[in-house]
């Protein structure tokens, strides 16, 4: 390679990465943060220096030249290469220096392409179809010419509602239920699409099908609420094609469209869809279609200001299933079981004739053989498709909704066709998978598998608390404890990263954090009041962020919010120092609370929340620390010691006994760090274990609890009674729901009851991931593999093997590379396998080895290990008890 006349083939840089984007097509940010992996390099290497070289599309590249450093992730934008402006592009490559003085070649190219930054950028209006019934979706288009060859097109698009794009008869992209759901009045993204072999020299149309979605259409608790953020649906569309002649041609949604209504005859995301294929206009997204009897639309009034581009990647089709087995229940019924709980659709292909009327009716479990719909509410989860005839296939999918189900009842299927063909299509947000467990456990495997699966059913946009019935919210307190699995198992820093701006955009005046965000008006939590647990997500999301994913800048947007909420509970302290304020969920979803109450915990709902201010004082005092706010910092920390202290003096006694004598006040003790020496930690750990013990190994701990307790007691030297803890098959338990054939992580501890059926209480999600926090604890302490410094900059290889597992292994791929943590047991010798990325370092802690630090590369590490250390089976025994 002429280029590259000295580079060392022993060191590859993968082509870089800008802000947290896997597509850097119309990108929001003029100064994009850029990252590099290296992909291969020498045991031990670390970076000394990079060059990056940025080009314009026409003209010299600007090189950094060799830069002294060893920062590879989110490096800033060189000061001296100007901002990207709108519709900019550029290409950017790197080449490193590192140890022993290697250099790499150049990376292959990163191709970034601005979006429209500023509000002036978009011309286009938000128009809206003047159809008397407004609740139901349209199809809107228009038609331009193109004077000639077109070089490059962009169409930017967004909707007050939910769109799908067509141009020319041909689809825009595969984005599913664009835009997306966002406090939309203060935050509306856009989607840039490339377009360019979608449009050509002369004629052509642009149009889009138009339906309601969270917009406009019902959503909320109870029923829901219509028109959340307005009652007219509306369409935002700018395409703007180069031309071969130079000639810039911009289409833009403006009161010359046209619009009517289509097949589609109702949308709703709770309710389901209906499509009449007899009412399908054919061609009516390309030219030559005669729209003359179509109605008008009008511009509604907008704030362009709102517009934004996205931070994460667009929610698309994922994957899709075949239905495992086709059910006959015992009233006759035909059901399709998918094997597997998802959130998304079916699409089916049926022939038959006109009129004919396939209803697809969607739920999460069935109960004596039958669909099973009670947990749904008033989510009617119906899909209803009446053909066209004429002989040939007709293929379909809804738009506009979305489902929770594993099960599927078709009726009115034509006789006439013997095969059902359906197929479940997985929808949710389109992100790479990053983290991998495996242990030689079946159902901790299985178990890990399901909050993978309740991970990917409830990111769909926004972090939800289950994706089936009237619900599907933004519930703060679900993802604040989920935040560190999720950001193990997929890379959702730039999705979470969009849904704390709305956290911030919707938080009150006064800091209270509002229960769901994006917030919406739902009966009993708005107006909403500072709740623990769920609050601190403004305080402890964005630490997590910055944790997993080294993002500072999150920190930085996020701060004011957090300051907010963390000064709003300070003021709210009582004179003894605690914060004893207004209704708080505390231990929510205690396993001893009835079904009908889950607020009855048995641990006193000020004892968490006080853990939960001392707690985000901390972090708080370490965010102020990162960004260089010392006074802050050190106001702080004051307020920690403070509620610290106030902690120890009110919920515990001389004799370290905890007023709420339960594992969640030991657990949250002992994690937030609020006691105050060794023995009396020593002393909490021991009293943990032993009510772990006295409640038979079986979980009694809720929401605040049930995320912290084997940690709690890995961490005061109980790993056994964690093991036992963490394999207990008998409810409750985690495993419990593994041995009943879940597929997903649920609600409650038994959804499912025993007998089959579903647990009686108003709230009986089988898809909820909240309590899959445990899946951190797997990642961890179970194969010892976590971030030591932000970002993985830094690993801990850490592992805790114990509960009579023979081998565990995680594998992640951090922002440096893969990084991989496993033990085996063979021989009477413990065996750990540790993967360290190049430019990072791990500290390695195994049992009955002195700590030590290892440069990057794979490294194996052997203890002996007798037989009566690798602890008991309790899963054998448990189960053989049953
Ligand atoms: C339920 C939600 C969620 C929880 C709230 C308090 O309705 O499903 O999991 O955060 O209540």
């Amino acid at each position: 390679m002429p280029e590259n006349p000295s580079a060392d083939a022993s060191v590859a840089v993968a082509a870089p990465t800008c802000e947290h984007h896997g597509s850097s097509l119309g990108i929001g940010a003029a100064r994009p943060r850029l990252s590099w992996v290296i992909e291969s390099a020498p045991d031990g290497w670390l970076q000394t220096a990079y060059e990056l070289e940025i080009a314009p599309e026409a003209g010299p590249a600007w090189s950094s030249g060799r830069v002294d450093s060893d920062e590879s992730v989110l490096v800033a934008w060189p000061d001296e290469v100007p901002p990207l402006r709108s519709r900019e592009r550029r290409t950017v490559r790197v080449r490193v220096w590192g140890t022993g003085g290697t250099r790499s070649g150049w990376s292959p190219l990163l191709t970034v392409e601005a979006g429209l930054l500023v509000p002036r950028d978009f011309t286009a209006a938000m128009i809206t179809p003047t159809v008397p019934e407004l609740t139901r979706p349209s199809l809107l288009r228009t038609s331009f010419d193109l004077p000639a060859p077109v070089v490059r097109a962009r169409l930017y698009i967004t909707a007050h509602g939910l769109y799908e794009a067509e141009i020319n008869g041909l689809r825009v992209g595969e984005d599913v239920l664009a835009p997306g759901w966002s406090s939309y009045h203060h935050r509306l993204r856009y989607a840039t699409h490339d377009v360019t072999s979608l449009v050509t020299e002369g004629p052509n149309v642009l149009g889009a099908w138009l339906g309601e979605g969270w917009f406009s259409g019902r959503f909320g608790i109870h029923g829901g609420r219509t028109a959340l953020y307005g009652r007219h649906t509306g369409l935002f569309a700018q395409l703007e094609v180069d031309c071969a002649d130079g000639r810039r041609v911009v289409v833009n949604t403006d009161e010359r469209w046209r619009c009517a209504y289509g097949p589609v005859t109702f949308a709703g995301l709770y309710e389901g869809e209906r499509y009449d294929a007899r009412a399908e206009l054919p061609g009516w997204s390309r030219p030559g279609f005669d729209a003359s009897d179509w109605q008008s639309v009008r511009p509604v009034v907008f704030d362009r200001d709102t517009l934004c581009a996205p931070s994460g990647p667009p929610v698309r089709r994922v994957e899709s299933r075949a239905p495992q087995a086709v059910l006959t229940s015992p009233s006759g019924r035909r059901i399709l079981d998918f094997g597997q709980n998802i959130a998304g659709r079916v699409r089916i292909r049926v022939r038959g004739h006109a009129g004919a009327t396939v209803t697809l009716r969607h739920a999460e479990v069935l109960q004596d053989g039958e669909l099973y719909t009670r947990p749904l509410r008033h989510a009617t989860s119906t899909d209803t498709y009446i053909l066209k005839g004429g002989g040939t296939v007709e293929e379909w999918e809804p738009r506009f909704t979305i489902h929770g189900f594993r099960y599927v009842e078709v009726t009115g299927w034509p006789e006439e066709e013997a095969h059902l063909d359906v197929t479940a299509q997985v929808i949710h947000t389109d992100m790479r998978r990053t983290g991998w467990f495996s242990s030689s456990d079946a159902l901790l495997n299985r178990l890990h598998e399901n909050v993978r699966w309740s991970m990917r059913g409830n990111f769909v946009d926004v972090p939800t608390d289950c994706p089936q019935r009237d619900e599907r919210l933004g519930w703060t307190g679900d993802i604040q404890v989920f935040a560190p699995t999720a950001s193990f198992l997929y890379d959702c820093a730039g999705f979470l990263t969009s849904w704390l701006a709305d956290l911030a955009h919707d938080q009150y005046a006064d800091g209270t954090v509002p229960f769901i965000v994006p917030a919406i008006p739902v009966p009993e939590w708005t107006p909403a009041w500072p709740a623990a647990l769920w609050g601190d997500a403004a305080v402890l999301v964005p630490w997590t962020l910055f944790q997993r994913f080294g993002d500072r800048s999150v920190l930085r947007a996020q701060y004011a919010s957090a300051r907010a909420w963390v000064d709003l509970i300070a003021s709210q302290r009582g004179e003894d120092g605690v914060w004893r304020h207004g209704k708080q969920l505390g231990d929510w979803l205690d396993p001893a609370a009835p079904p009908e109450d889950p607020w009855q915990a048995r641990t006193d709902p000020y004892l968490v929340a006080h853990a939960y201010l001392a707690r985000s004082a901390q972090v708080l005092a370490l965010i102020a620390e990162e960004l260089g706010e010392s006074a802050d910092e050190a106001g702080y920390r004051i307020l920690a010691q403070e509620a610290r202290a106030a902690f120890l003096d009110t919920f515990v006694g001389a004799d370290g006994r905890m007023s709420s004598d339960t594992q969640t006040a030991y657990a949250l003790a002992l994690r937030f760090d609020l006691l105050p020496d060794d023995d009396t930690r020593a002393a909490a750990g021991e009293r943990l274990a032993e009510l772990v013990g006295k409640d038979g190994h079986r979980i009694a701990t809720g929401f605040a609890g049930t995320p912290e307790v084997c940690d709690a007691l890995s961490d005061t030297g109980h790993d056994d009674t964690a093991y036992r803890l963490l394999l207990q098959r008998q409810r409750p338990s985690w495993l419990y729901g593994v041995t009943q054939g879940a597929t997903t992580v649920w609600e409650r501890w038994d959804s499912m009851l025993p007998d089959g059926t579903v647990n009686p209480g108003e709230m009986t999600s089988f898809n909820h991931y909240a309590l899959g926090a445990v899946a951190d604890f797997l990642h961890r302490v179970v194969a010892g593999l976590s971030p030591a410094a932000p970002g993985y900059r830094r690993l801990r290889i850490a592992p805790r093997p114990g509960g009579g597992l023979t081998h565990a292994e995680a594998r992640h791929l951090t922002p440096y590379g893969t990084a991989e943590a496993g033990w085996r047991l063979a021989g009477g010798t413990l065996t750990v396998t540790a993967t360290v990325p190049p430019n990072t370092s791990a500290d390695i802690d195994v049992p009955g080895l002195d700590a030590t630090t290892v440069g990057s590369g794979t490294h194996c590490f052997e203890v002996p290990w007798p037989a009566e250390r690798t602890g008991q089976d309790w899963t054998d025994t448990m189960w053989l008890k049953d």
